[in-house]
């Protein structure tokens, strides 16, 4: 494949309410978006999951633009010969920076796919035609106002409640939830707010036959994960620490999750997300597809990739409506609490251009 043109852009999108987590509050998202050329006239797009600012994980939206314009863009323009699955070895000797790397190696996919005819959950090897979503629910300012929040949810079809929880908010909310839907599938996202002496505290949670605990320790901190996972009866399920598939082999090896939240982002793209999912499917270990308040863009991809026959639990898949009045494709709607994959060329989904012009805050082409 040849590139013809790299454009890059940013965008502001503002959420329908503000989503409290344990790193902070967002009321609007930046995106940093990716279009891509190829030398045949064929556009591939993909976006960065990177937030603003480096709460998640190091990466940040103006960390992850400098990246790719100094080193990641030089390196596969200049390569003499490019695929996509050329990118990640090509970008190997730059360290880090999954959620940049995954962005170029996504649009790439993307054009690649359309050149071909080709929908990107074939390609992944999906075998379902609509997922069943989740949905991940943010620290609200009282309990009253979290169950007003998730009864609209679960009236909206939800099959899946997840609770951000930290010290201080993670019992009793919890528990009115459980209280007042004791059926409903439901977790908790501590997004590492906890330490390793907190185990009796996270134990309370036992109680409220919860799916999983994500995350509660340091993204480091595999042994701490190990040795709270023998202190609560709740599976405990890695995000933040599960940056390749070495470090969920790690993870599984020390007993320090049994079940993985997979976000192609945070683990370099969907060709490194699928090496997890083999794995753990090979290993039983059940995986979902985690968001990162993605647009139609990213989000069609993560349907798809979420209809790979590993992916048992529901997923942080939610509609467009959750977080934004308008998004910047073809919505995704839910119907009875599931979302159609796409089954069009490539990732299934295109801009609306005059839309996304109107929102964009920055745009710079790159050419060979
Ligand atoms: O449904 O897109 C979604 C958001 C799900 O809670 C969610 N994501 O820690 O997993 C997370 C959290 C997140 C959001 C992380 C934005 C990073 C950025």
């Amino acid at each position: 494949m040849k590139i013809a043109e790299l454009e890059l852009r940013t965008i502001n999108l503002p959420l329908v309410r503000p989503f409290r987590t344990s790193f902070g509050t967002q009321t609007a998202r930046e995106v940093l978006m990716l279009k891509v050329t190829t030398g045949d006239g064929v556009v591939g797009w993909s976006e960065c999951v990177a937030l603003s600012e480096p709460v998640y994980s190091p990466e940040y939206v103006a960390g992850c633009l400098d990246e790719m314009k100094r080193f990641f863009i030089p390196a596969l323009l200049s390569a003499p010969v490019l695929t996509v699955e050329s990118v990640a070895p090509l970008l190997a000797g730059f360290l880090g920076s999954p959620m940049a790397k995954a962005t170029l190696e996504t649009a790439l996919l993307d054009a690649q796919l359309r050149a071909e005819n080709r929908s990107l959950a074939d390609f992944l090897g999906a075998n379902k035609s609509k997922i069943p979503c989740g949905v991940s629910v943010g620290i609200a300012p009282s309990i009253p106002q979290l169950i007003e929040e998730v009864a609209g949810y679960i009236k909206d079809g939800y099959k899946r409640i997840k609770l951000k929880i930290e010290p201080g908010w993670d019992i009793e909310p919890v528990a009115e939830v459980r209280r007042n839907w004791p059926e409903i599938p439901l977790q908790v996202d501590a997004n590492q707010a906890y330490s390793r002496s907190d185990g009796p505290q996270l134990a309370k949670l036992d109680q409220f036959e919860l799916l999983l605990i994500e995350q509660p320790l340091d993204e480091h901190d595999i042994l701490g994960h190990a040795q709270l996972a023998r202190q609560v009866r709740t599976p405990i399920c890695l995000d933040e620490s599960i940056v390749s598939l070495r470090a969920a082999e790690d993870a599984l090896a020390l007993k320090a999750t049994t079940i993985i939240n997979i976000k192609p982002g945070r683990v370099g793209g969907y060709l490194e997300a699928v090496r997890i999912h083999d794995l753990c499917l090979n290993e039983g270990i059940p995986v979902w597809c985690g968001g990162m308040i993605e647009t139609g863009i990213g989000r069609a991809a993560n349907v798809a990739l979420a209809a790979l026959p590993g992916f048992t639990l529901p997923g942080d898949t939610s509609a467009s409506s959750r977080f934004f009045l308008r998004d910047i494709t073809e919505p995704f709607v839910m119907h009875d609490g599931f979302l159609d994959v796409p089954n069009t060329v490539g990732i299934g989904r295109t801009p609306d251009m005059e839309f996304l012009n109107s929102i964009t805050s920055y745009k710079e082409s790159i050419g060979p």
